[in-house]
């Protein structure tokens, strides 16, 4: 099977511990709820999603969230195409600190280029129990993303009963084939661009022929 668009992106999740990170992903995975030991570094799945010619690789990065891993925050980060900031609705304080320090991580280890192109998901998980996050706290956050130009969308779950946990991926996953068709389009950048004729693919000659040539420049593009 050929598909116009391949891709592949790395989405990672972050949050206060016991937030429901890695419920979440097993919910998406494997459609359970099951007790679990607590994430300790990271772990990571990756899933296939073949959906409007494009075939999507998801790579997941679920992540501990503890204090003490604050170091491994900027290898998380690198090169992330989205990233899912989830809370517990019935613990303000896991709301708190998506504002106070998560947001914070995000804007220390991550370009402004790189933030640019970020899809930023605001996951409010266990939507089945009281909630203790009011919409004038979610006000607050967005006020603070707007002014540093995230791309952001909330969403409200339940790992526990499956609630949005598919239009949360569906989400996520149309956004990423957008990216992938983006990138599909983008022009060769800019810079030297070197064309090398098939004239030029001789091996014998002192100058080393296309192969020699191919290090000269930074940018080529080999027309056969
Ligand atoms: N009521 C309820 N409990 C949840 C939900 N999601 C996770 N939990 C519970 O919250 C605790 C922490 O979940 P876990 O996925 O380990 O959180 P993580 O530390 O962010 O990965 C566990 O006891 C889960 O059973 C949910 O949607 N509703
Ligand atoms: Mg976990």
């Amino acid at each position: 099977m050929t598909y116009s668009y391949v891709g592949s992106h790395k989405v990672v999740f972050l949050g206060n511990p016991n937030a429901g990170k890695t419920s979440i992903v097993q919910r998406y995975i494997s459609d359970e709820f099951e007790a679990h030991e607590p994430t300790l570094g990271a772990s990571y799945n990756t899933t296939t999603t073949i959906k409007n010619n494009c075939k999507l690789t998801l790579e997941i990065w679920d992540t501990a969230g503890q204090e003490r891993y604050r170091s491994l925050v900027s290898m998380y980060l690198r090169d992330v195409s989205g990233i899912l900031l989830i809370y517990d609705l019935s613990d303000l304080d896991s709301f708190k600190r998506i504002i106070d320090r998560w947001i914070c991580y995000i804007d220390e280890n991550m370009s402004d280029e790189a933030k640019r192109d970020l899809k930023l998901y605001i996951v409010g998980n266990k939507s089945d129990m009281t909630h203790n996050v009011r919409s004038m706290d979610l006000y607050k956050l967005n006020t603070i993303l707007d002014e540093m130009s995230y791309n952001y969308v909330h969403f409200k779950v339940s790992a526990k009963v499956g609630t949005n946990i598919g239009d949360l991926f569906t989400r996520v996953s149309n956004d990423m084939i957008e990216i992938t068709k983006k990138n599909y389009n983008k022009p060769i950048d800019s810079g030297v661009i070197e064309y090398i004729f098939p004239d030029d693919i001789n091996n014998d000659r002192e100058d080393g022929g296309v192969f020699g040539n191919l290090f000269k420049y930074e940018k080529y593009c080999i027309v056969l």
